[in-house]
C-alpha cells in the first residue's frame, strides 16, 4: 500500500491534542504505522499465515480495529477454505472510507468477501468466528472495557478458534520499562522521525494508548476462558500473542 509520508508532528505545535484516527492520520497511516511499530510488517504477514491455519469453512474471521485493512488483506490472501467471510470493523469513518475505496478498485473480486462495519468494537456481535484479530486495537480501549470485549470474543469463537492480539507492552520493572521505551524511540529515530516528532507524538498518545504488561493480558484472557495464551513475537515493547479457545 503506498502512502504519503507522515509529518504530522514535525512542526512545533503550541498545544498537542490527544491522538485521533481522523482524516489526517488516515492519509499517512501506512507510513506512520510502519515507521512507528517495530515488526509491524512481520506481524501482518504472520496474521495471514495464522488465518490460513485457523480459518474454517463457513465461518467468520474478524479484524477488529482494521484501519486500512492490512490484516484483512493478509488473511484473505491465505484463506483457502470455502465460504469464509472477513468482517473488518473500525469506528474511524476516515479509515473505513479509504478501505472501502481500496476494495471497490479491486478487480477481479475475491471469493473471500471483506465486509466493512463502521462501528465501535464494543458494540459488534461476534459469532461463528474461527479467528479474531485485535492488531494494536485493544490498547486504545479504556482498561475497564477490555474484559467485556474479550469475554464476548471468547463466546463468539468456535471451539479451537484463535484470538490474535498485538499490543504495545508495559513492564513492571522500572529499569526495563525505561530501557524499552528508549529502544522504541531509537527505532523511531532510525526510521527518520526527529526528536520533536517523537516527543509530540508521545504526548498525543498519553491517556489515549494505555499499555499493560503481558502478565495482565494473560491473566485477563485466562479469566474470560482462554485455555492458553503465548507470545509468538516481541520486538522491544511491541508484542503479539495467540490465545486459544
Ligand atoms: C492494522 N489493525 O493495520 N472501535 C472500533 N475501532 C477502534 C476503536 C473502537 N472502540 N478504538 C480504536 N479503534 C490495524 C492497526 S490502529 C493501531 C490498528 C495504531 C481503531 C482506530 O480507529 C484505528 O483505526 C485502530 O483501531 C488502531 O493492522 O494506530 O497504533
Amino acid at each position: 500500500m503506498t502512502s504519503i509520508k507522515d509529518s504530522l508532528y514535525s512542526q512545533p505545535l503550541g498545544e498537542v491534542n490527544g491522538f485521533a484516527f481522523d482524516e489526517n492520520v488516515a492519509q499517512v497511516f501506512p507510513d506512520m504505522i510502519q515507521r512507528s511499530v517495530p515488526g509491524y510488517q512481520t506481524i501482518i504477514a504472520a496474521i495471514g499465515l495464522l488465518a490460513g491455519r485457523f480459518a474454517r469453512p463457513h465461518s467468520v474471521c474478524y479484524d477488529l480495529g482494521c484501519s486500512l485493512g492490512a490484516a484483512s488483506f493478509a488473511m484473505r490472501q491465505n484463506i483457502t477454505v470455502e465460504n469464509c467471510k472477513i468482517i473488518a470493523v473500525d469506528n474511524s469513518s476516515a479509515m473505513l472510507a479509504r478501505l472501502e475505496n481500496l476494495l471497490e478498485q479491486e478487480t477481479p473480486r475475491h471469493s473471500t468477501i471483506i465486509e466493512l462495519q463502521c462501528a465501535d468494537i464494543r458494540d459488534v456481535k461476534i459469532e461463528n468466528a474461527s479467528i479474531v484479530v485485535l492488531n494494536f486495537t485493544l490498547q486504545f480501549l479504556a482498561v475497564e472495557d477490555r474484559e467485556n470485549l474479550l469475554a464476548k470474543i471468547y463466546a463468539g469463537l468456535l471451539p479451537n478458534g484463535a484470538l490474535i492480539i498485538s499490543e504495545k507492552l508495559a513492564f513492571e520493572d522500572t529499569r526495563q520499562q525505561a530501557l524499552q521505551i528508549d529502544l522504541h524511540h531509537a527505532f523511531k529515530k532510525a526510521q527518520g522521525y526527529s526528536a520533536l516528532e517523537i516527543s509530540q507524538k508521545r504526548t498525543a498518545l498519553e491517556n489515549v494508548l494505555i499499555p499493560e504488561t503481558f502478565a495482565q493480558h494473560q491473566q485477563r484472557l485466562q479469566s474470560v476462558g482462554f485455555g492458553s495464551t503465548e507470545l509468538w513475537f516481541q520486538y522491544f515493547n511491541f508484542a503479539s500473542f495467540i490465545a486459544l479457545k
